[in-house]
């Protein structure tokens, strides 16, 4: 960080600035520059979601395609997403504020392998925000442990989260396991990461494939509403 930057008071910058200032400070892994300025944000009135998307998930975009290019490594890209959750933890009782009639109950959780966890998070908090109840396994999940989570909860939706793709083909794994213990019908199949796509889900046997956190909330709701109504009809 320059002097330069040393000087910038977060509070004085518009928020075209501060939405720019911030996406800098994600880069750069600053958690507490972070947390200011989403309660900037919230404090001139920006909606939750939006200072979710367009300051940090778009930040978050930056660092992805440096990592890519080889300009971050991954020490930098842990303090970036470190920074990242320092905001997401701020916003995510607003998400969840919705006082939404709870909708069903998911159990979601990055599969065997990866460790990546920030998207699945974001999707954990935003299922809340529209009422669905979640029960978060964390990263790097057995079959076992989305079976046994599965049968535990009593819960309506799987949701599992790659970012790898050297990992997402275990999500196979634990349909084709669902499968063989005939519970395959017992559970609404969600999946989702940056290097899927809804050709993967449907070859994997998934209900299917979210390509981010709101197309999740809006699929779980279609099946959901598509399930109370078969049970409606008998
Ligand atoms: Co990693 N990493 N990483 N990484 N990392 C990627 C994924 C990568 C694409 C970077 C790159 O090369 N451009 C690349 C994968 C390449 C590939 O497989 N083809 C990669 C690599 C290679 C690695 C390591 C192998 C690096 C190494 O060690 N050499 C290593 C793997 C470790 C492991 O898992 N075993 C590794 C490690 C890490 C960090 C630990 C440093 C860190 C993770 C920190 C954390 O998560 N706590 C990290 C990060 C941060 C990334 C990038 C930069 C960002 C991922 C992210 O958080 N995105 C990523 C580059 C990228 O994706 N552009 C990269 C923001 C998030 C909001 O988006 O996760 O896509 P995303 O989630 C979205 C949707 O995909 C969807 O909704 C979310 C919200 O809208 N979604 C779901 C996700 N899950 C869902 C589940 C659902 C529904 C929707 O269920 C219903």
């Amino acid at each position: 960080m320059s002097d330069e930057e040393d000087d910038i008071i977060l509070s004085e910058l518009d928020n075209e600035e501060l939405v720019q200032q911030m996406h800098d400070d994600l880069y750069d892994g600053l958690k507490e520059e972070i947390e200011e300025g989403v309660n900037i944000l919230l404090g001139r009135g920006w909606q939750p979601y939006q200072v979710l998307t367009e300051a940090l998930v778009a930040g978050m975009t930056i660092v992805g395609n440096d990592f890519r290019d080889g300009i971050l490594f991954v020490p930098e890209v842990l303090l970036a997403a470190n920074a990242m959750k320092g905001g997401m933890a701020i916003l995510k009782p607003l998400l969840a504020e919705t006082g939404a009639p709870r909708m069903g109950k998911m159990v979601i959780g990055t599969v065997k392998g990866d460790i990546h966890d920030i998207g699945k998070n974001l999707v954990s908090m935003m299922m809340e925000g529209a009422g669905f109840e979640v029960v978060d396994l964390g990263i790097n999940n057995s079959v076992d442990a989305y079976l046994e989570a599965l049968e535990a909860e009593d819960a309506d939706i799987l949701g599992m989260s790659a970012l790898l793709t050297t990992t997402m083909p275990y999500m196979k794994v634990v349909i084709d396991t669902l499968n063989e213990k005939g519970k395959r019908g017992d559970y609404i199949v969600l999946v989702g990461g940056a290097p899927l796509n809804e050709e993967f889900g449907r070859a994997i046997g998934a209900d299917a494939y979210c390509r981010d956190a709101a197309v999740a909330v809006e699929t779980a709701k279609k099946f959901i509403a598509r399930k109370h109504n078969q049970m409606a009809a008998g």
